[in-house]
């Protein structure tokens, strides 16, 4: 039997508030009982993950005193320590407390306004001090049910004031500090500003230090916006905004599911990992997904060592596909060079401009030529499936 047990190379991470999920929604309470950080910490380190991921929250309730914090830290940094799991990323949490029902940084009320930066630069000294290299901004309230209620483009002109301002606290705070920008097209809000990865990547460049931010896309919040996430990876990617990842599923046109990873659309997954290993992406992969409502805590385990071995699967078959001798011929073929061709590209010139236009072309030749995607496409499906 192959191994698909998990190595420290993924750099597997799970936020606790994931594995920590207590199975709630919207017409149900909690299902399984509460597990403190510690306690989720030991959950992972068992099941083999790498680093665990927190909301200042999810660590450190918001009404703690001191010395309650001080003692869940202790508690937490035993468990670290203990497992060898380490924390990559922070966040924070600016949309369970009901001074968020109207966003954070692009509140109307300034006093809110000002409290998200507050909290913020507080989770930044609590992710910095457990070694968070990594700071994701998630906006999850920050949107509108009804856009009589805030000008759009005062929403985005809010959320630039506010990056800026934290990108220059990390700055003299000297923390060695990245920020990593998810965007969600809906859900806790009606529709949230900024709400797909390619929204992102242009907020970014308008920011003053746009070499600190980059993205954290997510597989669910492009499928629930209909998009091929993979190409927004990529994008990402290559322009060197891929900070972080957040890897789950999720079916198109659905309530927000955070499914285990691979478990909905494992083609897609699939062309994701491979994306992935081809370019040896060298962040976390991080899950952020949680169990099905039905489980008891061995069912959580299940669910985390199910997204961790999915991954390990599909990144084998993405090696077999690489090394597919019929597969990577019809690639060959299909991307092969033409010489004649080679003169009309790169850099413009009025020569080549000029070249270019006097040159015929068959269209009915070159369109009559087949690209053999269906034998491409069930290679894959037979590989996936492992009948090949
Ligand atoms: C969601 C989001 C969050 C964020 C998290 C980290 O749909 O609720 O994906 O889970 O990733 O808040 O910032
Ligand atoms: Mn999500
Ligand atoms: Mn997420």
């Amino acid at each position: 039997m192959p191994d698909y047990s998990p190595t420290p190379v993924q750099k597997f991470t799970f936020g606790l508030w994931t594995v920590g999920n207590r199975g709630a929604d919207p017409f149900g309470s909690a299902t399984r009982e509460h597990k403190t950080p510690a306690e989720l910490v030991y959950l992972l380190g068992e099941v083999g993950a790498y680093g665990v991921n927190f909301h200042d929250n999810d660590l450190i309730p918001i009404d703690a005193t001191p010395a309650e914090a001080e003692a869940i830290k202790k508690d937490f940094r035993k468990a670290l320590s203990d497992t060898g799991l380490v924390v990559p990323m922070a966040t924070t949490n600016l949309f369970s407390d009901p001074i968020f029902k109207d966003g954070a940084f692009t509140s109307n009320d300034p006093k809110v306004r000002a409290y998200a930066l507050q909290k913020t630069m507080k989770a930044m000294d609590l992710g910095v001090e457990f070694g968070a290299k990594i700071y994701v901004f998630w906006g999850g309230r920050e949107g509108t049910e009804t856009d009589s209620s805030k000008s759009a483009v005062g929403a985005i002109q809010r959320s630039r004031e506010a990056m800026n301002f934290l990108c220059e606290y990390a700055l003299d705070q000297k923390y060695d500090l990245k920020f990593a920008l998810e965007a969600k097209p809906n859900e806790p809000r009606g529709d949230i500003y900024n709400p797909t990865t390619g929204h992102m990547l242009a907020f970014i460049a308008t920011l003053d230090h746009p070499e600190m931010v980059g993205v954290n896309p997510e597989v669910a919040h492009e499928h629930m916006a209909g998009i091929n996430f993979m190409h927004g990876v990529a994008q990402a990617w290559e322009a060197g905004k891929l900070f972080h990842i957040d890897l789950n599923d999720q079916y198109p046109g659905r309530y927000d599911q955070d499914l285990r990873f691979g478990s909905r659309d494992v083609k897609a997954a699939f062309y994701l990992v491979k994306f992935l290993e081809d370019v040896e992406y060298e962040g976390s992969r991080h899950f952020d997904a949680h169990a099905y409502r039905t489980e008891d805590f061995c069912g959580v385990k299940d669910f985390a060592r199910g997204c961790m071995r999915t991954y390990m699967i599909l990144r084998e078959k993405a090696a077999q596909f690489n090394a597919d001798p019929e597969v990577q011929s019809i690639l060959a073929e299909i991307n092969a060079a033409d010489p004649a061709m080679t003169p009309f590209f790169g850099k413009y010139s009025p020569e080549k401009a000029a070249a270019l236009k006097a040159q015929p072309f068959d269209r009915a030749a070159i369109s009559q030529r087949g690209l053999k995607y269906e034998r491409l496409d069930q290679l894959t499906i037979d590989i996936l499936t492992g009948t090949r």
